[in-house]
Order: C-alpha cells, then sequence, then structure tokens
C-alpha cells in the first residue's frame, strides 16, 4: 500500500490527537481475493476489527486525507462496504456528555413508566427529569440485612419510597442501526430513579467520590470509589493490591464474599484494552450492584467468591482519556520506532499472555496495535494477574473478561480454530448466558469459539486462563454495540450496558454452579 499512503497527518490540540473527519467504514469481504485485498489495506490504515474468517464485515478508521482512495481501492477489489460513522472526532465529542441525556428518547426507557414522556417538548422534560433522576445511587429498597453499624458514617436509611423489586426486566431494545446494534435498557422496574443529592438518605455513601453511571469515569475516580467502597462495606468486599502498571497505577482486585477460600470462585475484569471504556465501566457497576443491592447476590455469593479487576490497563485508559481516545495498548516502553523515527509505546495486553504466546493474529512490530511483547507477561499489568490467579487460594472455575464491541460470548481457543475436549460445556454455559441476555435484556449475543467466530489471536488472557491457570470456563464478552458507535460508546448506555453485565455473571454462575460436586 505504499503508492497509496503519505505521512501521517496527525492532529493535536491541547496534548490531545484530534479524530477530525475520520471515518469508520465497514468493508464486507466475500472472497479469499477480496480478504487478501483487506490484508494489504491493513499495513497502512487503522483497523478496529480484525480480518475474520468467511465473511465477517471488518471496520476500518480512514483518515480524512485517504478516505476516498481508501473507497476505491474497496470498489476496485469488488469489497462491499458502508459508513459506519461519518466523523469520528464529533462522536468522541459528545460521548461524555450528559447534556444530551434529556435530548435522548433512549433515555426514556430508563425511567420508571410514569415518568416517561414521550412527546413532551424538551423544555418540559427538562422540568420533568432532573438529572438526579438519573444518579445511580439508589439503595434498591428492600429491607436491610443489618442494623446500622457506628462505622457506617453514612447509614443506610429505609427510604421514604415503596419498595422496588427487581423481577423481569422488561424485553427492551433500541437500535437505530440497520446492523442490529442493540443495547438495552435495564427494566423501568429498576432502580435507576434516585434521591436528590449525595448526601440524602438512601444514596450510596461513596458517591462523595465523583462515581456514577452516567459518565466514563477517570481511573483516579475509580479508584477512591474502590477505596471507599472497601471502607463502607468491609463487612463485604476487600481489595487486594496485586501489583502496579507501567506508570505506577495500582491494581487493585475487588473480593466479595467470605472467608472461605475452598469455595469455588470467579475472577472477572475489564479495561484490558484501553479504548473500550465500557468495559470497566460495566466493571465497577457489577461491583456496585454486587454490593450495594441488599439481598440480589446473596444466593450466589453463598456458593462463590468472587474476585474484580475493574482496570486492567489503568495507563491506557488514562493516555486514551488524556491523549488519544483510540488508544488500545499498555504504555510501557518498547524500543521500537517507527519509520518517522518516533518511538512506539505499548503492548497489546491481550496477545501477551502466555499460552500459544506468539502464535496467529499477534504481532511482532512493536509499532503495530496488536504487538505481542518482547516475551509472554512482558507487562506489568498481566504479569501481576498471572501471579494473582496462580498464587491466590482460591479454587476458580470461571474467569470473565470484558471487551467491546460487537456482542459477543467467546470462549477458547482464540489462538487458532481448534476445539477445547470440553468445548460443548463451554458452548452450554455460553448460550445458557445469550438466552439470558436475550430474554432480559432483549439484546443479541452471537456465541462460539474466539478463533471461529472472530479471528484467530494468540496469547488472550481467556485461553491463558484456562490453558495456563487451568480454569475451565473461560470467557471474553464483547460487550455492546454491534457498531454503529464502536468503542465510542455514548456514556448514556453505561448503566444498561452495566445491567448486561449483571446478567451474563448470574447466568454463568447458576450454570458454572451445576457443573460443580454438590
Ligand atoms: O482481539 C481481541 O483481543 C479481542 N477483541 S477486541 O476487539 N476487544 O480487541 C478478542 C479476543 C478473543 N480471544 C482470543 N483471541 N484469545
Ligand atoms: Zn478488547
Amino acid at each position: 500500500m505504499e503508492q497509496v499512503f503519505s505521512t501521517p497527518s496527525v492532529e493535536i490540540s491541547v496534548g490531545k490527537r484530534l479524530y477530525t473527519g475520520y471515518k469508520i467504514l465497514r468493508a464486507s469481504p466475500q472472497t479469499q481475493q477480496q480478504r487478501t485485498a483487506l490484508l494489504l489495506l491493513q499495513e497502512g490504515v487503522d483497523f478496529w476489527s480484525d480480518i475474520g474468517a468467511d465473511n465477517k464485515p471488518v471496520d476500518i478508521m480512514v483518515d480524512p486525507g485517504h478516505v476516498d482512495r481508501v473507497k476505491q481501492y474497496l470498489s476496485l477489489n469488488g469489497i462491499d462496504f458502508e459508513v459506519m460513522i461519518e466523523d469520528l472526532q464529533k462522536e468522541i465529542e459528545v460521548e461524555n456528555d450528559t447534556q444530551d441525556i434529556f435530548d435522548d428518547d433512549d433515555l426514556q426507557r430508563f425511567l420508571p413508566p410514569q415518568k416517561r414522556d414521550k412527546r413532551q417538548n424538551l423544555q418540559q422534560r427538562k422540568q420533568t427529569y432532573s438529572l438526579f433522576d438519573l444518579l445511580p445511587f439508589v439503595k434498591p429498597q428492600t429491607r436491610p440485612r443489618r442494623k446500622p453499624q457506628p462505622s457506617d458514617q453514612v447509614p443506610f436509611e429505609p427510604s421514604r419510597r415503596a419498595p422496588r423489586v427487581i423481577r423481569h426486566p422488561a424485553k427492551q431494545s433500541f437500535s437505530s442501526h440497520p446492523v442490529s446494534s442493540t443495547i438495552s435498557a435495564p427494566s423501568p422496574t429498576s432502580p435507576t430513579s434516585s434521591f436528590p443529592s449525595t448526601t440524602s438518605p438512601g444514596a450510596s455513601p461513596c458517591a462523595q467520590t465523583g462515581m456514577n453511571w452516567i459518565q466514563y469515569q477517570s481511573f483516579a475516580t475509580i479508584s477512591a470509589w474502590l477505596n471507599c467502597m472497601a471502607t463502607k462495606f468491609s463487612d463485604k468486599m476487600s481489595l487486594i493490591h496485586i501489583g502496579k502498571s507501567t506508570e505506577g497505577r495500582d491494581l487493585k482486585v475487588v473480593k466479595i464474599g467470605n472467608k472461605d477460600s475452598n469455595k469455588p470462585s470467579v475472577f472477572i475484569d475489564g479495561g484490558i484494552h484501553a479504548r473500550e471504556w465500557v468495559s470497566p465501566a460495566s466493571v465497577a457497576y457489577l461491583i456496585h450492584r454486587m454490593v450495594e443491592t441488599e439481598g440480589e447476590y446473596d444466593s450466589l455469593l453463598d456458593k462463590f467468591n468472587v474476585y474484580l479487576l475493574p482496570m486492567v490497563n489503568p495507563d491506557g485508559y488514562e493516555y486514551s482519556r488524556n491523549h488519544d481516545r483510540m488508544w488500545r495498548k499498555t504504555r510501557s516502553k518498547t524500543g521500537g520506532k517507527n519509520l518517522f523515527g518516533q518511538e512506539c509505546h505499548g503492548v497489546d495486553p491481550n496477545r501477551n499472555f502466555g499460552y500459544h504466546w506468539g502464535g496467529y493474529g499477534a504481532s511482532d512490530d512493536p509499532c503495530k496495535e496488536t504487538y505481542r511483547g518482547s516475551h509472554a507477561f512482558s507487562e506489568p499489568e498481566t504479569l501481576a494477574m498471572k501471579n494473582f490467579l496462580l498464587s491466590e487460594k482460591a479454587n476458580f472455575q470461571l474467569y470473565l473478561t470484558f471487551h467491546s464491541y460487537g456482542q459477543y460470548i467467546l470462549y477458547p481457543w482464540g489462538y487458532d480454530k481448534l476445539d477445547t475436549r470440553d468445548w460443548r460445556d463451554l458452548k452450554r454455559v455460553g448460550d445458557v448466558t445469550g438466552r439470558a441476555l436475550n430474554k432480559l435484556n432483549g439484546v443479541n449475543y452471537q456465541i462460539g469459539s474466539a478463533a471461529k467466530m472472530l479471528y484467530p489471536a494468540s496469547g488472550g488472557s481467556d485461553d491463558w486462563a484456562k490453558g495456563g491457570a487451568g480454569i475451565k470456563f473461560s470467557y471474553t464478552v464483547e460487550l455492546p454495540d454491534t457498531g454503529k458507535h464502536g468503542f465510542i460508546l455514548p456514556a448514556r448506555h453505561i448503566k444498561a450496558v452495566g445491567f448486561q453485565a449483571t446478567t451474563v455473571i448470574k447466568a454463568m454462575l447458576t450454570e458454572v454452579g451445576s457443573y460443580l460436586p454438590k
């Protein structure tokens, strides 16, 4: 592709890379020849998804200077394509807005039916629904299990509202994209409305950290929130420091459950890839629900200990917030330089785990998005996970890692199109989870082995969890959407996607439990 691509013109404003006029094209190759043509294109253009088998569409990010030539190239090769995102920068700028929340009909689904108002004018709506209606820090109002303790600086207080019982969230999805972009909202009966201020009765005791579910949060906020939660809910959760990132950020695992280490356990992580913001947000939401929802998780927590690492790659995440929204990798120094002499930082953490490390789909070029690292577990973040999973005295039965986007439930192997010996068990649990998501959230996930369903990619955490750590049930869940927004999922969807994550964990733990000795 040398003849097509020239020096990259990178627009930067106040230390941030801009994506003005960048387009996301979805190409649908139909033949091997067309896939080969895309492979050549991959040399010079950023792909959001890898080239898979069969006729899987591929999402390509193209800068404005090359849009016409890339379109021509696709047409010349007879490859069908559509424009998924017209101007990436525009999407980035509104992604974390809470302003448009009132303009958005989707939001109506976050509200209880009596509060929905389909055709009121905006001004009226603004008056009708305060922002506090959307604040997440509501204690779902069932009876408290224990009396307030003196150590609770902000004690639980019974709601002035009638108890809300979460039963069967209505089947709802909203889709405005032809390729079934489906994100379901939580039930209208789920606790979405809130008290008018963080100091009000019923507000989360950790709301003052700034944590909420209507915006993507900084690592510092998430970290402060975790510290606060561990203090306020010390009877339910604790923090385990498992190491530090390259830039010195703490990697904190939340442990929920009791001291019985013989119990079967699950490890859940998020934020392996920096730009997949909805992943750490959803794992944080899971922690919130597991800890702050009285009763909802009691029976599962009786059987399982749950370990959660909301952000595996905090350096990359912060880099994606402050400098380059599309950053995927870690931020370690690799020693690599590109054609223009610029240093190439970072390793793809999901190519850095030590099971079939360095095989298909993992690059040895430090300047590539899928750089595997100099050796397996070269990154402090992946090494910390490995050491923890191998040394913690826990009986891990399930490994679950949240990524985005695409709406997939993937199981090993990812390194090659091969089946595990127990693939039927993995598929069964995946299928049950997919059905639960569909029933409860009205959303469709595709289920299959990673290499066959997407593309072969070696060094993934899911493969290592199974092949290296011996955890039978291992899954990568690619959260929403299916491409309308891609990685730039507006923050107003966090709660709905987080709710899907709760459905995943409940279904998986219930099913995995049925494989365990009684
Ligand atoms: O390519 C990846 O690492 C994952 N997709 S993403 O778009 N989030 O980057 C999929 C990983 C699936 N698992 C393995 N290939 N082992
Ligand atoms: Zn990912």
